[in-house]
């Protein structure tokens, strides 16, 4: 294709002229305008320099959710008390598919966090090359220190009304923060019995229900993946080398695994209270020590310690400043600022591989990027929990299960087939590979290519 030269200052002014449109509707929604601006820094000059996209303004209608939901999810607590959460669902965008993507449990959630994930998600979903659109939603309910009873009765109650907008050909939500095997169950058994139908309208399902195998394996599986092709461009493999992982949940446990079985040492994981540093490396036993207290328990992770007296609890505090060579952002957004970037760079870390949805703030991607250190951005890297969700959905569509070594050998292959996109649009005149670059690009060549077929909707 021939690309059209055009002059840097017309590209800032572009960006600028953009940005602030898009600030004028949203000014206060600042992760959502973070993310926005990020893609619009890459993908602008990409527009500009290409004429099939030219006056089609198809950034500014991907940045307008095609449907935004906001309910009301009243609850009745254990002693009685009646609660009223705040539930959503944004339906970003269906150009190649149906609406797909997590739902977030957590008391910061916001329209901004929630329109910032969604957004995220249809670049993502478009690079994991299956047919999947993008959403997101979630609630400002807080499951820390509800009972079983409590969870049920909230994730029955948040069903009720979302069953009415979702669907397997519809929208299909999955887990995210707040959001594992537990509230799933709940979620579909409210829906099965709302709708009288048993399809596969969520995914992270049980595995006698529609569930895929490595499903709940498949986010952190496939950040370490990626980690592995980014390393494998230099020659460089993960054995031997040290980890710093944040987060104890879901994709930071099996990022851990992953990462382990491949032969490097992690050394620490964390949670909203601190984080905890184990030299000697957390192994196997202690994993699955670690996965029973957060999973079955839903403990702290800084009883860690108690266990592992070796072991160090460091409160308040991100394991950032722990050397390492090879880091794995797997908790939350903005948990690498600027400043923590440089000490992980002053560290020896050359290998940033996100497992969360933009944890770095814009200052540390700027650092990263500069330092041309292999950085993958979480929608590239953290892209195979997704893609095994879609996976599951093609399991389900055709009433069948996969082994573990189908799935797993489908997920490593689109992990690959990720990374080859990003090269393909990212890579350098002097070599080095810009992978945010190259995951925007991408992402939004596949979907901008829908829009276009199917006119002005
Ligand atoms: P979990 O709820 O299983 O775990 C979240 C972990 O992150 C917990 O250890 C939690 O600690 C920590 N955390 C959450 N919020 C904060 C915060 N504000 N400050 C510090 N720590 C925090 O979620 P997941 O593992 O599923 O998700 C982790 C990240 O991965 C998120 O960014 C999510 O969007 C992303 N992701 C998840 C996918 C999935 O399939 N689940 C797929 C792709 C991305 P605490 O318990 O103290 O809150
Ligand atoms: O951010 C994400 O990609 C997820 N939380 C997983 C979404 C999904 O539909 O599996």
């Amino acid at each position: 294709m021939e690309l059209k030269v055009v002059k840097p200052e017309i590209v800032r002014l572009q960006i600028k002229e953009f940005m602030n449109l898009v600030k004028e509707r949203d000014n206060h929604q600042l992760e959502f305008l973070q993310a926005v601006e990020e893609v619009a820094e890459t993908v602008v000059p990409y527009i500009l320099s290409n004429e099939i996209y030219k006056g089609k303004q198809i950034l500014t209608r991907m940045v307008e959710p095609e449907r935004v939901l906001m309910f009301r999810v009243p609850w009745v607590n254990d002693e009685g008390k009646i609660i009223v959460n705040r539930g959503f669902r944004i339906q970003m965008n269906s150009a190649i598919g149906p609406y797909k993507g997590g739902l977030r449990f957590h008391p910061t959630v916001n329209l901004s966090i929630l329109k910032f994930l969604a957004f995220e998600q249809v670049f993502k979903n478009a690079l994991t090359t299956l047919p999947m659109g993008g959403g997101k939603g979630g609630s400002d309910f807080d499951p820390k220190g509800k009972t079983d009873d409590e969870i049920m009765r909230f994730c029955h109650s948040f069903m009720s009304e979302l069953s009415r907008h979702i669907g397997a050909n519809t929208d299909v939500p999955a887990g995210d923060i707040g959001v594992g095997a537990r509230e799933i169950g709940f979620l579909f058994g409210m829906y099965k019995r709302l709708r009288n139908e048993f399809t596969g309208v969520l995914t992270g399902k049980g595995m006698s229900w529609g569930g895929s195998l490595i499903r709940p394996e498949a986010t952190g599986y496939g950040t370490v993946y990626f980690a592995q092709n980014m390393l494998k461009t230099k020659g460089d493999g993960l054995d031997g080398k040290i980890i710093t992982v944040s987060g104890s949940g879901n994709v930071a446990q099996y990022a851990c695994e992953k990462a382990t079985q491949l032969g490097a040492k992690v050394v620490t994981l964390s949670d909203s209270l601190g984080f905890i540093y184990d030299k000697e490396g957390i192994d196997a036993s202690k994993l699955a020590f670690v996965m029973d207290l957060k999973n079955n328990k839903r403990g702290r992770i800084k009883e860690y310690v108690k266990k592992y007296p070796n072991a160090k609890f460091i409160a308040g505090e991100r394991p950032w400043g722990i050397r390492c060579e090879i880091a794995l952002p797997c908790a939350t957004q903005n948990e690498i600022s600027g400043e923590e970037a440089k000490t992980l760079l002053e560290n020896g870390c050359y290998v940033i591989s996100e497992g969360a949805n933009m944890p770095s703030t814009p200052e540390a991607v700027r650092i990263f990027l500069n330092a041309k250190i292999l950085y993958a951005p979480g929608k590239a890297s953290n892209a195979g929990g997704v893609a095994t969700s879609g996976l599951e959905m093609s399991q389900n569509s055709l009433r069948t299960n996969w082994t573990r070594e189908e799935v797993d050998s489908k997920l490593k292959k689109i992990m690959s087939d990720i990374h080859d996109s990003c090269l393909e649009f990212g890579k350098q005149e002097d070599g080095y590979i810009d992978y945010v670059k190259g995951a925007n690009i991408a992402g939004f060549v596949k979907v901008a290519d829908a829009m276009l077929a199917q006119g002005v909707v």
